[in-house]
């Protein structure tokens, strides 16, 4: 089970609050010779890849996404109206982002806008392995068809006979999106960021993935290819007290365990009696899951603290910055407005991160590994680029222009002076 910390001094809060590291020197270099082999070989190290990592052997990676009323014959009645109500939050939450356009005339003559333009060509990639998270695709593939995006390439690794889940090809149905290729991990990545013969190259990437799918993000960023973010293992933090039943609580840290073995789920409350409720709750609800063995990892490198006071806890919940952050106490709502750092808040006993993962509209796309410092979860604008436009008057040029010749001159920047000089000198006697 997790190490429960008493009190701990904030000098050491750093190294407990430090998410697992190992091996990434070995995780990067192994990355690098699936990049390369993907830069040099295309298709076929893929198929070879796919053929290696996930024991499927496949002639060709493309499969083409039937009609959804076709694969919704597939699936019961059950699930297609769960499918089709998540959709639909995630439609209007997402659509509720629509801004208009940005427009201001800062001084007489000069009228400046902003407007949001989709980005033309998005990869979404949808991770497999033990769980199909055909919920990621939802998650995805709603907001970027809002924003306009024009192609969205999905990639995600087959199952071991080679398909796709129904419920992947229904959600990729709906979305209008004709085809999906079979291949996950970092050779997936790299076909999105170079292009192959059968992928196409994309302008921005998408979704989470293993600590491989991460890496080979973050080294294609640095050759230029824009992510979404730099997401990593699953991580949930539940701040509790004895107003929120501890099966609640421990129900919460299981869903979040039950994602990877090195998923992270941290407790913090003030109350030791309640932490040992929660404890309790997690033996008997752990040794009844079928991914018990995935959650108990997990559980083994996570923690529970015990604070002094909520001051504290929310000081030190703030430190950790974590991806989903579930207020499970009195005063939830007022302790929600002090968090300064994390992915997406959930709010009371009856906010399950759950309901977040699947329906209620808001992205599961989150910043992990404490990157919900700086970074935002998965939004509409994630899809979209801004363009800055401005358009000047004659008398617009004439008030801005001594000050702009000021400070080029300034910078020593003569030319720039120039270039508002010459108009100005030439329309001189124009009125
Ligand atoms: N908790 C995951 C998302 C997910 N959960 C997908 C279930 N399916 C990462 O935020
Ligand atoms: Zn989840």
């Amino acid at each position: 089970m997790w190490t429960l910390i008493r009190y701990p001094e904030k000098a050491d809060w750093k190294n407990w609050l430090k998410r697992p590291d190992s091996d990434a020197a070995r995780i990067r270099q192994r990355v690098e010779e699936i990049l390369s082999s993907v830069r040099a070989k295309g298709d076929k190290a893929l198929l070879e890849l796919t053929a290696e990592l996930d024991g499927v052997h496949l002639d060709r990676l493309a499969l083409a996404v039937p009609d959804p009323k076709t694969i919704a014959r597939r699936l019961p009645a059950g699930l297609l109206q769960a499918i089709d109500l998540a959709m639909a939050n995630i439609r209007k939450f997402h659509e509720a982002q629509l801004t208009d356009t940005v427009e201001v005339e800062t001084m007489p003559g000069i009228r400046c806008w902003q407007k949001s333009l989709p980005i033309e060509s998005v990869g979404l990639y949808i991770p497999g392995g033990s769980a199909p998270l055909f919920s990621t695709l939802m998650m995805l593939a709603v907001p970027a068809r809002i924003a306009g995006c024009r192609q969205l390439v999905v990639c995600s690794p087959p199952m071991p006979d080679g398909q796709l889940h129904p419920a992947l090809l229904y959600v990729a149905g709906v979305c209008e999106i004709p085809v999906i290729y079979r291949v996950g991990g970092a050779q997936a990545i790299a076909a999105m960021a170079w292009g192959t013969e059968t992928i196409p190259r994309v302008d921005k990437i998408f979704g989470p993935g293993n600590r491989y799918v991460t890496m080979a993000k973050q080294l294609l960023q640095q050759e230029g290819i824009a992510i979404d973010m730099p997401a990593g293992p699953s991580e949930v933090a539940v701040l509790g007290d004895s107003s929120c039943p501890p099966e609640f609580a421990a129900a919460d840290l299981l869903s979040q365990a039950e994602h990877g073995p090195d998923s992270q789920v941290i407790l913090v409350s003030t109350d030791e009696s309640w932490i040992q409720a929660v404890e309790a709750a997690l033996h008997t609800q752990l040794s009844a899951l079928p991914r018990q063995e995935i959650a108990a990892h997990a559980l083994s490198h996570s923690k529970a603290f015990l604070m002094k006071d909520e001051e504290q806890a929310i000081e030190l919940l703030n430190a950790y910055a974590p991806e989903h952050l579930i207020l499970a106490c009195r005063n939830a709502h007022t302790l929600a407005n002090k968090i300064l750092h994390a992915g997406s808040v959930f709010i009371g006993q009856y906010a399950p991160e759950s309901v977040g993962d699947y329906a209620s509209g808001t992205n599961h796309t989150l910043p992990t590994a404490g990157y919900a410092r700086a970074w935002s979860g998965v939004h509409l604008d994630s899809f979209r680029k801004k363009i800055s436009f401005q358009e000047l008057t004659l008398e617009g040029l004439r008030a801005i222009g001594p000050a702009v010749e000021t400070l080029a001159l300034a910078e020593g920047l003569q030319a720039h002076q120039q270039a508002v000089a010459i108009r100005l000198q030439y329309t001189k006697n124009s009125c």
